[in-house]
């Protein structure tokens, strides 16, 4: 008899928490149950995990294909229909205006196949260069400045399990006690070991009230932070000078950079004392081993790659980087956030955290899918470009896994881009505030109800088990992607190279990651089942007798995947914010998550208990600025800045800075964070800059 009990991982986050999932006897619901067998959560969950399957219910998600009628209003269709015409849309953009002209848009949500499908999908269907995900919005600018220090992007080189075993842990921008509670228990196991947690946020959040020491620095100036501290680190002579030597290359310079910036200097910038600077140093350098991790704060910046490398040039310095329980890592975020970066939906990448430029790369996955390179397309825009160029170069799109209307910067903006396009087809679940706007909706299968890989924030591949039957009406996203290809291929028969079964899928995407950066080779679904999870890079073994790779828990132990093994210091300097406060804009806002809400809100806010614990969109704002704003707890109060206004009530609190205000980004409408974020862009990862712009309240009187 089939065992009824289903071992599986959470929709939402990195974490990927293992959890049991038991349907009810007539099908029509899911119960979740801890599965202790699982080591990164241990059983634990947050209250998103435990209330996952109320957005498997037909009552909140989509169940039919939606078309755009004449009349303007989206109703239901057949799947032939809506197919039909998604397959029409993209034909006719790209017989009118080339292949570039249709865009993609995908998720580090999907799986390892969608994602890999979607960018074969591009490339080899539609033809175009143009496709990007909304990972770029999420750890581009840490994954660029680990690839350029180390020479590979693996967002954390260890598991967690080596976090309470360290002596230090540095959490810069990085909010876990609501972003991944399960993930908690491993920094305050940590302190009861002994070790010592220092947090850097502007605000106090609830992970900072576990710190040992809380550095509230002004949103944007971690890069100056960073830098003080090395100067700190190089004058009290706690440089390792014999690890500097053998491991690193480039140090010098980066020496110099940090001596320009004095402690005094630095307090100026960032408004953390010169004691307090000394205070992180002396904790940070005292033990025998520690750990840098960065999260969304340090990062979503205009300048978030230097500000990454900042604080991996301060692991460097003291050799805390590729030896025992020492290391930076950057806390991922999407479900699929480390293994979604991999396998090509990102615009200038192939499967294997290749590069499309690189002609080896291209022949080698050209021949995976049976094809000339030549006629594989080059590098097209980065995600926040490829929106911003919608309804004027692209002139259709396919969003597979993201809600721009509610998270891209400048959001009216983008809304108003999308609005413009000649087409918009869009697979969800639900309909999301894009989808609203979409002229096909397609509706498609999820998580508990479909079999896929994710890879989770350590590196560790993950099988995620279809649980239940999905709802009729609904097809998967590699269905939708086999249809459109059969649809647009015309005689070519396309169709055969997106197959429906994520195993069949998975092991071309074997083939394809083989000998690259992420190399998945050695990974097998029946692997993922036995092993529970194994960590790339996991090649396959060539020789029979060799037995089967054991996948890398940790990275760089002897050597840095650079061609000298050696990791690279990459000097940089402090600069401003892209938007300085100004008398017009006095005031920085910095926007992210609460606990009870996921990203836009598309599945969360169709979930009661999370909508009853976190009902709407606030201002956090500094007892002192609401006394001079005249703003009440609760209140309303507007945020004006250069993109436009929003408004949400007040929530006065003395854990931020007084000359910051704080938004979380869930929601849609009035209260939209992004309606007001700079689309100010880092040049090397293309992030946003989401932290920091200045805005102005404005009192609203009731
Ligand atoms: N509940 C919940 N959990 C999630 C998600 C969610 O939407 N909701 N999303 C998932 C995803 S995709 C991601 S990327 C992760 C994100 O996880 P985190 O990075 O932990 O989340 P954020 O709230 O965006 O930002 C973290 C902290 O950065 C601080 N911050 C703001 N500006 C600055 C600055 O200039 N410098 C510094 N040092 N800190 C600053 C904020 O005050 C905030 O507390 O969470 C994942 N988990
Ligand atoms: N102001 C501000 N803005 C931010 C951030 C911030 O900190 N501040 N953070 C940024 C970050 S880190 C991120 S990751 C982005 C995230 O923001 P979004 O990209 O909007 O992410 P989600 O809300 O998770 O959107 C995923 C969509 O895909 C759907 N979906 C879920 N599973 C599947 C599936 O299997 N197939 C398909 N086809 N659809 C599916 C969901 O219903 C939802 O509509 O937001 C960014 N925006
Ligand atoms: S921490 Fe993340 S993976 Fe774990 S239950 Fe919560 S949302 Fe799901
Ligand atoms: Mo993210």
């Amino acid at each position: 008899m089939r065992d009824t009990v289903t071992p599986t991982h959470c929709p939402y986050c990195a974490l990927q928490c293992g959890m049991n999932l038991t349907p009810s006897p007539d099908g029509s619901t899911v119960g979740v149950s801890e599965r202790a067998d699982f080591p990164v959560n241990r059983g634990a969950l947050c209250g998103k995990g435990r209330s996952a399957p109320a957005v498997l219910s037909s009552s909140v998600r989509l169940t039919s294909p939606l078309v755009r009628s004449e009349e303007g209003a989206l109703v239901p269709a057949s799947w032939e229909e809506a197919l039909g015409r998604v397959a029409e849309g993209f034909g006719r953009t790209r017989a009118e205006y080339g292949a570039d002209a249709v865009g993609v848009f995908g998720g580090g949500g999907l799986t390892n196949e969608k994602a890999y499908s979607l960018g074969k999908f591009a490339r080899v269907v539609l033809g175009t260069s143009q496709i990007d995900y909304n990972g770029r919005f999420c750890m581009s600018s840490a994954a660029a400045a680990g690839g350029r220090a180390f020479g590979l992007d693996r967002g954390l080189p260890f598991p967690l399990e080596d976090v309470p075993r360290t002596g230090c842990v540095v959490l810069v921008g990085s909010n876990p006690a609501e972003t991944m509670p399960p993930s908690l228990r491993y920094f305050t196991e940590l302190k009861e070991n002994g070790g010592t947690l220092i947090v850097v946020d502007p605000r106090r959040t609830k992970t900072a009230e576990h710190a040992d020491l809380h550095l509230a620095p002004r949103p944007g100036t971690d890069l100056a932070l960073a830098l003080g501290l090395l100067h700190l680190i190089v004058a009290e002579g706690r440089t390792d000078e014999a690890y500097v030597l053998e491991r690193t290359a480039g140090w010098e310079g980066t020496r110099a950079a940090a001596m320009a910036h004095w402690p005094e200097y630095v307090e100026r910038i960032t408004g953390v004392s010169v004691p307090e600077l000394r205070e992180a140093v002396r904790l940070f350098c005292e033990p025998e081993a520690a750990m840098v991790l960065t999260a969304r704060g340090p990062e979503q910046q205009s300048k978030g790659t230097d500000t990454v490398s900042a604080w991996i040039n301060l692991c460097l310095a003291t050799g805390r980087a590729g030896r025992p329980l020492s290391g930076y890592g950057c806390l991922t975020g999407q479900g699929n956030g480390q293994g979604g970066r991999e396998h090509g939906q990102k615009a200038d990448q192939l499967p294997g955290y290749r590069k499309l430029t690189d002609p080896a790369a291209r022949a080698h996955v050209a021949e995976v899918w049976g094809m000339d390179p030549d006629s594989l397309p080059g590098p097209g825009r980065s995600a926040y470009e490829l929106l911003d160029a919608l309804g004027t170069d692209i002139r259709s799109l396919l969003l597979m896994g993201s809600n721009p209307v509610v998270s891209a910067p400048r959001a009216a903006h983008i809304e108003e881009r999308i609005r413009s396009l000649d087409f918009l087809a869009v697979c969800d679940v639900v309909l999301s505030e894009t989808a609203a706007l979409a002229d096909v909706v397609l509706p498609v299968t999820q998580w508990a109800e479909e079999t896929g890989t994710t890879t989770n924030l350590e590196g560790r591949v993950l099988l995620r088990r279809r649980a239940i039957t999905p709802p009729a009406g609904v097809r998967s996203d590699l269905e939708v992607m086999h249809e459109l290809a059969a649809r647009l291929g015309g005689e070519r028969n396309l169709e055969k190279g997106f197959p429906t079964d994520p195993e069949e899928v998975f092991e071309e995407l074997r083939r394809a990651s083989a000998g690259g950066p992420a190399d998945y080779s050695g990974i097998t679904y029946r692997r993922l089942a036995e092993e529970n999870g194994v960590f790339w890079p996991c090649p396959a073994s060539g020789d029979p007798g060799a037995g089967v790779h054991p996948g890398t828990p940790r990275l760089f132990l002897d050597r840095f995947a650079t061609e000298d093994g050696r990791a690279r210091f990459v000097p940089v300097t402090h600069r401003a914010v892209a938007e300085e406060p100004d008398e017009e804009y006095p005031v920085l806002l910095t926007t992210g998550r609460v606990v009870a809400q996921y990203q836009s809100g598309a599945q969360t806010r169709r979930v009661e208990e999370l909508n009853a614990a976190a009902p709407g969109p606030f201002v956090e704002l500094h007892p002192r600025l609401a006394e001079r704003l005249g703003a009440a707890e609760g209140e309303p109060v507007a945020v004006v800045s250069r993109r436009g206004r929003a408004v949400a009530p007040a929530r006065i609190t003395t854990a931020i800075r007084p000359d910051t205000v704080f938004m979380p980004f869930h929601w849609a409408g009035e209260g939209r964070a992004n309606t007001l974020t700079n689309p100010a862009l880092d040049p090397t990862s293309r992030m946003p800059e989401f932290k920091a712009c200045a805005v102005r309240l404005e009192a609203v009187r009731l």
